[in-house]
């Protein structure tokens, strides 16, 4: 039987291109944003990228853009607060989304994340897909699984993108994998597909782009 939520293929060398041909253009911050009121037009595409503080999102965002330290990646958890645009080519926004789920964090900022979060998840109609980073290390936790119910009832398709590969051996993988696949399974706003990637090593960097230059 095959199992469901495979790891995406490799694109082939036409798709691998027009994901590089997008991501060789230029990027910049736009900006960062507190309050739905300071959104950016929503004249183009965009993508976001969701998960738990630390989990690697603005690292992500540095190597998908090849930008060393566009999207600041920290070893502070909850560094980024704010929804941060970034113009990519100039036909996407990349969007960095506050990390969810950090432990130390007062509870009155935690509301407001949330409130801003579940805003923005459910009102933005050029969104086209949101990308939930998953630690290889860690798999799927409850924080994680709040914010896949968050975008099913906003109806917007998510992607999971497992994080960190290089800090796993491949024979740990497959468990975590398998635990992030039977949690995908009650998601029915869940792409069918896993992107596994390393920021740091570069896997699945150019799989990721190839992906994001094909959605319409
Ligand atoms: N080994 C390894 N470390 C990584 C990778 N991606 C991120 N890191 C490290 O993980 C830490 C957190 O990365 P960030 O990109 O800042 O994480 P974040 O999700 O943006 O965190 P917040 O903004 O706090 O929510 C940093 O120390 C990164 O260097 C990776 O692919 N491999
Ligand atoms: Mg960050």
């Amino acid at each position: 039987m095959q199992l469901p939520f495979p790891l995406t293929d490799e694109p082939d060398a036409f798709a691998l291109e027009t994901g590089r041909k997008l991501f060789a253009g230029q990027s910049e911050f736009l900006k960062g944003v507190v309050a739905m009121s300071g959104l950016p037009p929503a004249d183009r595409i965009e993508v976001c990228f969701a998960g738990r503080s630390n989990v690697g999102k603005s690292s992500l965002i540095n190597a998908l853009t090849g930008t060393k330290g566009i999207a600041r990646a920290s070893n502070t958890p909850g560094r980024t607060q704010e929804i941060n645009f970034f113009v990519q080519s100039p036909e996407l926004y990349l969007v960095d989304l506050p990390g969810y789920g950090y432990a130390n964090a007062p509870l009155a900022v935690v509301e407001k994340w949330q409130k801003l979060l579940k805003q923005y998840l459910s009102g933005r109609q050029t969104l086209r897909r949101a990308f939930v980073l998953i630690d290889s290390r860690h798999g799927v936790k409850k924080v994680d699984e709040e914010i896949m119910s968050l975008l099913d009832s906003a109806a917007v398709t998510f992607q999971v993108v497992m994080t960190k590969a290089d800090k796993v051996k491949a024979q740990d993988r497959e468990k975590i994998l398998d635990q992030v696949r039977g949690a995908l399974s009650k998601h029915p706003a869940a792409y069918p597909e896993l992107v596994l990637t390393s920021s740091e090593k570069g896997d699945g960097i150019a799989t990721l782009r190839s992906i994001i230059a094909h959605l319409d």
